[in-house]
């Protein structure tokens, strides 16, 4: 048996009823680290309670004027908003005039070492995005190209309900392909992936034991 036949293997395997899927295939330049953020799920959470009691969710709207499904706020020196004049990073929460919250220690620290052990050994993230899905809430496929750095990765952080990332190539009309994200799952997005086409379908309803009715995903980049 081959290395990768045995990896294959273990991942068919279930797990208190759920079956972990095989190793997703991501394009170049990307990494999948399942379950990456579990060991710190309590601080995680802790610190987004923190975060979220400074600057909440709200529905952002996009420039064409369509209210958005997801609901975001943001942390760090930088913060990614959108509304009628345009999609842009802010110092400021332009909804409160105050600074966006710090960017907590744990979060920092949990992106940095995701990011080292993509291959990606010096990601300062000076921004993150924390994004909340309730069930029917999606993300249509779009490009992430509002940050100044392209050569640093995005890392993206899971919690809650799984959801159904999709992405595809550098066209908007490329094939797409489908990986289930779940709580403390981890991908970093770097290199030839960084510009790659990609969205959420529609959240699943149900109920996550320790986030409830809810997906949330904290995106870390670095954006100035
Ligand atoms: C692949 N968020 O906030 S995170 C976004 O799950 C966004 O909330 C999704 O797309 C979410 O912009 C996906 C994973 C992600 C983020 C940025 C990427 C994947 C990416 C940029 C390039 C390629
Ligand atoms: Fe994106």
């Amino acid at each position: 048996m081959k290395a990768s036949e045995i990896a294959l293997d273990l991942f068919a395997t279930e797990e208190s009823g759920a079956v972990r899927q095989a190793a997703p295939v991501l394009p170049n330049g990307a990494a999948y680290l399942q379950g990456f953020a579990l060991a710190d799920e309590h601080v995680l959470l802790e610190a987004l309670a923190t975060v979220v009691s400074a600057a909440g969710f709200r529905h952002m709207v996009t420039p064409g004027g369509h209210v958005m499904s997801v609901a975001m706020t943001n942390c760090g020196d930088r913060g990614w908003f959108t509304d009628r004049r345009g999609y842009r990073y802010t110092t400021h929460d332009p909804d409160s005039g105050n600074p966006w919250p710090a960017m907590p220690d744990v979060f920092r620290t949990l992106a940095e070492r995701a990011a080292a052990a993509s291959g990606y050994s010096s990601f300062l993230p000076d921004a993150c995005l924390v994004n909340r899905y309730e069930p029917g809430a999606r993300m249509s496929l779009h490009q992430d190209h509002n940050e100044r750095d392209m050569t640093s990765p995005i890392v993206s952080v899971s919690l809650g309900l799984p959801a159904t990332f999709q992405f595809g190539g550098l066209a908007r009309t490329d094939p797409v392909q489908r990986v289930r994200l779940a709580h403390g799952d981890v991908v970093v997005w770097g290199g030839a992936a960084r510009l790659a086409y990609h969205g959420v379908l529609a959240l699943k309803d149900g109920v996550h034991a320790a986030m409830g009715r809810a997906r949330i995903n904290l995106t870390f980049r670095r954006a100035g």
